[in-house]
């Protein structure tokens, strides 16, 4: 009995959660402002769902009882209204363009923001994140989740790693998404984040968070055997906080080499490469 009155008080309550919880229903607690307006969408769409169900239960039920055969023993021939059909197509139609305003104008948010304060590219491999701070001396590292038998007290059991991700809060991070091997999704729920990583395609979306803390998530699109085994965790640090991390990271991590633009002399040698090579093929294909 006491068990059953926690579950409907959880399913009745709209408590929300840090991470994924036992007996969780609802979201995790929005650690964004684009969050809170996703979950705001989902709860008016939800309402919209509701009442449509309702209503058509509603009818099933009223026509099953006032049109049976006993109380209804000469059924009408008529076949067509034409108002009536007018008004069930156009309805609902209204009903999508309505839902479907908000809905759109919400992906578009979460995919760029006007102003970025800096930048960080991930990328997906099997098995593991790797992160590039290109803004900021552009060092790189590779993120790991922590094994069943190394983890420490209080770490949570596939959602620990090694090097977490790390950025400022209440700054607009640009984030650039790609993978290295197969496809990747780079999902934070908290942050309202779930982004494909597209091996030789750059994806972008971008994150403001306002409290700093740990956030957590997973690869969200199955990329192999160990896709259950590659978290996602970002650890969101004051500004300061943020800046004595990076010097520091500087020195520990390996930085990206620079790359040398290429010079027009050998833009000509490699026309001239492709030129011979047309010759070649066509003397090769002579030959056959
Ligand atoms: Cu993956």
């Amino acid at each position: 009995m006491k068990s059953l009155l926690t579950f409907i008080f959880v399913l009745f309550s709209s408590q929300l959660h840090a991470v994924a919880t036992d007996w969780q229903l609802s979201f995790q607690n929005p650690a964004t402002d684009l969050m809170q307006k996703v979950i705001s969408l989902h709860d008016g769409i939800l309402i919209v769902m509701t009442a449509i169900t309702l209503f058509v239960l509603f009818l099933l039920f009223y026509v099953s009882w006032r049109f049976s055969a006993k109380r209804n023993p000469n059924p009408s021939s008529t076949t067509h209204n034409t108002i009536i059909e007018v008004l069930w197509t156009a309805i609902p139609v209204v009903i999508l363009v309505v839902m479907a305003v908000p809905s759109f104008k919400l992906l578009y948010q979460q995919e760029k923001s006007e102003t970025y304060d800096m930048t960080v590219k991930v990328i997906g491999h099997q098995w593991y994140w790797e992160y590039e701070y290109p803004d900021h001396g552009d060092f790189y590292f590779e993120s790991y989740m922590i094994q069943d038998e190394d983890l420490q007290e209080g770490d949570l059991r596939l959602l620990t790693v090694d090097n977490p991700l790390v950025i400022p809060a209440n700054k607009n991070v640009q984030i650039l998404i790609t993978a290295g091997d197969v496809l990747h999704s780079w999902a934070v729920p908290s942050m309202g984040l779930k982004t494909d990583a597209v091996p030789g395609r750059l994806n972008e979306t971008w994150v403001n968070v306002k409290e700093p803390g740990t956030y957590r998530g997973q690869c969200s699109e199955i990329c192999g055997t160990g896709h259950g085994f590659m978290p996602v965790v970002v650890k969101v640090l004051p500004e300061n906080e943020f800046m004595a991390w990076v010097n520091e990271a500087k020195n520990n991590y390996a930085i990206n080499e620079d790359i040398q633009p290429i010079t027009s002399s050998e833009i000509d040698e490699e026309l001239v490469l492709s030129k011979n090579d047309v010759l070649n093929i066509e003397f090769e294909e002579n030959k056959l």
